[in-house]
């Protein structure tokens, strides 16, 4: 038999599981991250089946992160669900008849609707400078610091809906579940993306959102429905939710147990409690490597943000940590969104220098200068140093 003869045998012979997969996952791309949106490289960087927004692309932006600039985090690749066939399936023994309840789309939207801006931030945004900063091993993506943004969700409290289904008061954990195709990783299927969440914070300001930005929810962030988990890691916000397990019991996945937890020197052998808020970091709006003209006064922009309480302060260091400035706050600060800050400068000295900028928390957290590392690399949150060139600009 020839090589061309046993690839279509092969082919022939996968196409019923391909079907099968199609109707949970029918966006699965030949090639490319397998993400529906474009993705202009002045916009985002691919990594892998990921897209991370370049920092640079959100200067002149609002506090809400244009969808068209919105990061992508996806374990496999974006279904491309039908509304009308969708349904959410809540079931297990924290309910208190017993048997599954469903919902449809309409009968969701037809529920009472809260709006409210939230971030959306992967546990390992910055997890590059881990390496290039401090010069630790750790695995996973290696995003800088485009992991993040800043939504507002339209849609309904998961506390609506859970108690709709029955929730009983012995429940303790529900796990929402993802319809995109499973996660093989290392030869090992961990089957479809799911992360228990304690019953306090799912009956707390969770919502199951239908709209982001005042539009229907875009097909790579969740469409028809994602979990939002306000001030958590990314992890916690389900997308393409389809089923949700009410427990009388703790439950458990991988990602609650093999990943999201902190492990290493320091960590217990099976790793930290689960995470849950997000650290604190402060970003440039411009390139890695960008030139600035000698002699000019440049308004520089950036962003801070925290998961854990509104930003106080945030500080900028233009000679690479020798001295720092605060810098003006452009919008007041708040919990779960972001703060824009601006400063001008105006470089003398030609050459290479970094560009430094240092957030405090309400909570009273500041932006250490190293992060404590672990294997995986998540939670990073020392000041990163940006590389700059400043250049005595000669008109032509
Ligand atoms: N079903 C499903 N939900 C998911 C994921 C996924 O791959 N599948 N990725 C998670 C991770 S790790 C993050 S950081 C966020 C990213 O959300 P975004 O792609 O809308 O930015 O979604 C989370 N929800
Ligand atoms: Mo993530």
């Amino acid at each position: 038999m020839t090589p061309a003869r046993r690839a279509v045998l092969k082919l022939l012979a996968a196409a019923p599981v391909a079907a099968q997969l199609a109707s949970a996952a029918p966006a699965l791309a030949a090639e490319g991250p397998g993400i529906v949106k474009p993705l202009p490289p002045e916009l985002f960087t691919i990594r892998g089946t990921n897209a991370e927004t370049n920092f640079a692309a959100l200067r002149g932006t609002g506090p809400l992160t244009p969808v068209d600039r919105f990061f992508v985090r996806n374990h496999t690749s974006t279904p491309v669900l039908d509304a009308k066939t969708w349904r959410l399936t809540v079931w297990g023994s924290g309910l208190r008849g017993g048997s599954p309840v469903s919902f449809s789309y309409d009968q969701l939207r037809g529920l009472p609707s809260v709006t409210r801006t939230a971030a959306i931030e992967c546990a390992g945004n910055g997890r590059s400078f881990y390496t290039s900063q401090q010069g630790d091993t750790v695995s996973g993506t290696a995003w800088t610091l485009g992991a993040i943004g800043v939504a507002q969700w339209r849609g309904v409290r998961l506390s609506d809906v859970l108690r709709r289904a029955g929730i009983s008061r012995h429940a303790v954990d529900v796990m929402p579940r993802g319809l995109d195709a499973e996660y093989v990783t290392g030869g090992v299927n961990l089957g479809r993306v799911r992360r228990p969440l304690p019953v306090d914070k799912a009956l707390d300001d969770v919502i199951l959102a239908y709209e982001m930005n005042g539009a229907p929810l875009p097909y790579d962030h969740g469409f028809p429905v994602r979990v939002v988990v306000p001030s958590w890691v990314g992890i916690a916000s389900t997308k393409w939710v389809g089923d949700i397990e009410v427990s009388t019991e703790p439950l458990h996945s991988p990602w609650n147990t093999d990943f999201y937890r902190l492990f290493g020197p320091g960590y217990p052998a099976e790793g930290s409690a689960p995470l849950t808020r997000q650290t604190v970091k402060s970003a440039f709006e411009l390139a890695q490597g960008a030139v600035l003209a000698a002699g000019e006064t440049h308004e520089l922009t950036g962003r801070s943000w925290s998961g854990a309480a509104p930003v106080r302060r945030v500080e900028v260091s233009t000679d690479g940590g020798a001295r720092w400035r605060r810098v003006v706050l452009r919008d007041a600060p708040r919990r779960d969104s972001w703060v824009r800050w601006t400063v001008p400068w105006r470089p003398r000295t030609e050459g290479a220098t970094e560009l430094l900028a240092r957030a405090t928390d309400a909570a009273g957290r500041t932006q250490p200068e190293r992060s404590v590392p672990n294997t995986q690399g998540y939670l990073f949150d020392a000041v990163v140093r940006h590389p700059v060139t400043v250049r005595t600009l000669t008109g032509g």
